[in-house]
């Protein structure tokens, strides 16, 4: 298993010495890799990443290792992005939506209310619609993506103030909704008025009631104890959401061809696996979430995807995608509009 470096920190104290020569020990390794993520470690993109990292050290017989840093410990996801851009960073998973930030194209892939179901989404993403826009991501920057992209989920929207029943509700809505022009764009077409807040910072933003909403899948509401700091969640599965496994070409370039296959097959693997978990999690937790007093209620898609229709969203993020990439989406889900 990789330790990490605020684990160390954590647990040293009377230990201090025995979990030293641990690190000598692995810093013997010919190639380090650090890989960030900006979710708690209970969460299953962790534990998944935990078990990943200490099968690719094993089956690199030590010439690899591979630290995991969960939950922002290197900074937001901003940071994080510059950090693998420049190879300071060498692995990060990241939203497609976030990382629209870099490479527009791959925002393709949020189009709200475009995927009906799982059935839907891993097709696509497997198969043709994720293809284009790894081949964007490693044209256009100093990046790649793994084949298999893990997943998030679909994602709810929750307040602090009142449950959203229709669209009208979103109305002037202070909702946290992550760096991305294509949330801030969704969001506005809602006429809410969304704050752009890294993942890092949301927990304290709606204590402090910077933000009086906002949305994410329920593995992470629940592991990032959101709920202590909302009351209503409503479930509105507005888009589809994942996590793109990024590397930085250059340092992953370093290693010979043996071990790249070794990375290689335990992220696509260990993506897999994520998959499953979170799927279940996001299927079972409501009723965890209620006993801990969040406040449920269903909503009707078609009234939200009216109004996006309504407000031009699709018609402008066609346009803005190209005919392409939406002839791709829409292979998958059918016609959008
Ligand atoms: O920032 C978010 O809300 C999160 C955790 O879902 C993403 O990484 C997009």
């Amino acid at each position: 298993m990789s330790i990490n470096r605020r684990h160390l920190i954590a647990s040293a104290g009377a230990i201090a010495l025995p979990v030293l020569s641990i690190r000598s020990v692995q810093a013997a390794a010919e190639f380090s890799f650090k890989y960030g993520n900006n979710l708690p470690l209970s969460h299953p993109m962790n534990s998944r990443a935990a078990e990943m990292a200490a099968a690719i050290n094993a089956e690199s017989k030590g010439r690899i290792d591979f630290q995991v840093f969960p939950n922002n410990q290197l900074g937001n996801d901003t940071d994080m992005l510059s950090q693998v851009r420049s190879g300071a960073l060498d692995f990060f998973t990241l939203s497609p939506l976030i990382l629209g930030t870099l490479v527009p194209a791959a925002q393709v892939s949020g189009v709200g209310f475009a995927f009906k179901d799982y059935g839907q989404v891993w097709p696509a993403m497997d198969g043709d619609l994720g293809a284009h826009v790894r081949k964007q991501i490693a044209a256009s920057s100093s990046l790649f993506a793994f084949e298999k992209i893990w997943d998030n989920g679909y994602r709810q929207i929750t307040t602090g103030t009142k449950p959203i029943a229709t669209p009208d509700d979103l109305k002037g809505l202070k909702i946290r909704i992550p760096p991305s022009p294509f949330w801030v764009s969704m969001f506005k077409a809602f006429e809410s008025s969304p704050q752009t807040i890294n993942f890092a910072e949301v927990y304290s933003a709606l204590q402090t009631k910077v933000a009086d909403a906002q949305e994410n899948p329920l593995a992470i509401i629940a592991t990032a104890k959101l709920n202590e700091v909302q009351k209503f969640c409503s479930i509105t599965n507005h888009m589809w959401d994942g996590f793109w496994f990024l590397g930085n070409k250059k340092s992953f370039d370093r290693l010979p061809q043996d071990l790249k296959d070794i990375v290689t097959r335990n992220v696509n693997a260990a993506g897999l696996k994520q998959r499953d978990d979170v799927k279940k999690l996001n299927d079972s937790l409501q009723a965890d979430l209620k006993a801990k007093g969040m406040v449920f209620n269903n909503t009707e898609a078609e009234l939200f995807r009216n109004k996006l229709r309504s407000a031009g969203f699709y018609t402008e993020w066609h346009k803005k995608f190209g005919e392409e990439a939406w002839g791709l989406l829409e292979k998958y889900t059918g016609k959008l509009v």
